[in-house]
């Protein structure tokens, strides 16, 4: 089995003692984190596949994501993106009644260590507190996440309060979340959207004009 593959079936397994020396020993044989972190992926979703076809429930879901985040202890101080970036600020969240903040936190992780200021919001964020962040901080960048088809339509709560405010065109608004793509980000008042964190700081960049 190759390292990809046996990091992907550690994840689906739950190994939760295991992940971490699987991850060092991955890191150590030469792998890149990028490549780790798209295995982990790999088994993320194969654990929602499991889920869906009630081979899982919802103990394993909550397993799964405390793997990822073990697995993201060691990982994380080595998924350094190539840019020495400006202390741009950016707004951070999980959209309200969506729990799900580990592609969120990923995302938050390579934004820091690209050089940006987070302001992270968490998880499950009502969209009233976005437009205080809005105000207080000046950001000019919001990044949304959402990973329930049923949660999606708070992108658009949040993009009409914000021109109801005043401050829409103040502020880029980015989206990420397994339910969408960028016609349904856009539908929803979106600028833009990614597939994953690592494109979705590329596009940020390019949001700030970089
Ligand atoms: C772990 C998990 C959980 C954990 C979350 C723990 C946590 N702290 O995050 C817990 C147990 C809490 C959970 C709960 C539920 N879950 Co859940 N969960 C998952 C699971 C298995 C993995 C999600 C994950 O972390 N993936 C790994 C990360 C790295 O990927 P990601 O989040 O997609 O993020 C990447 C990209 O999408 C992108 N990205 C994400 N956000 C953003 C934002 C921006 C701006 C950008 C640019 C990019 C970006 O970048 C990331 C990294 O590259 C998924 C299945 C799956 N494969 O997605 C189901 C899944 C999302 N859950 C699902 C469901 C149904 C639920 C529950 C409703 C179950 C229940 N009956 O209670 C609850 C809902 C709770 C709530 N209110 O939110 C469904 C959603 C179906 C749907 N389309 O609506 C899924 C798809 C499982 C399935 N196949 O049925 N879940």
């Amino acid at each position: 089995m190759s390292l990809a593959e046996e990091l992907k079936q550690i994840l689906i397994e739950l190994d939760i003692d295991e992940i971490g020396n699987k991850v060092q020993a991955a890191l150590d044989s030469g792998m890149s984190a990028q490549d780790v972190l798209s295995a982990l992926t790999a088994g993320m979703d194969e654990v929602g596949r499991l889920y869906e076809a009630q081979e899982y429930y919802l103990t394993e879901l909550v397993l799964a994501g405390e793997t990822m985040k073990e697995a993201f202890v060691i990982l994380q101080p080595h998924l350094k993106t190539d840019a020495q970036g400006k202390k741009n600020k950016v707004i951070a969240l999980t959209v309200k009644g969506d729990n799900h903040d580990i592609g969120k936190n990923i995302l938050v992780s390579l934004l820091m260590s690209a050089g940006f200021e987070i302001v992270d919001l968490g998880m499950d964020v009502h969209e009233d507190k976005v437009v205080k962040a809005v105000k207080e901080t000046g950001a000019k960048v919001i990044a949304m996440s959402s990973l329930l088809t049923m949660t999606v339509e708070e992108i658009s709560t949040v993009d009409q309060i914000l021109k109801k405010e005043g401050l829409r065109d103040k502020v880029k608004i980015i989206v990420g979340g397994a339910p969408l793509n960028m016609e349904l980000a856009k539908k929803l008042g979106a600028d833009d959207y990614a597939d994953d964190a690592v494109e979705g700081v590329r596009h940020i960049k390019t949001l700030f004009g970089e």
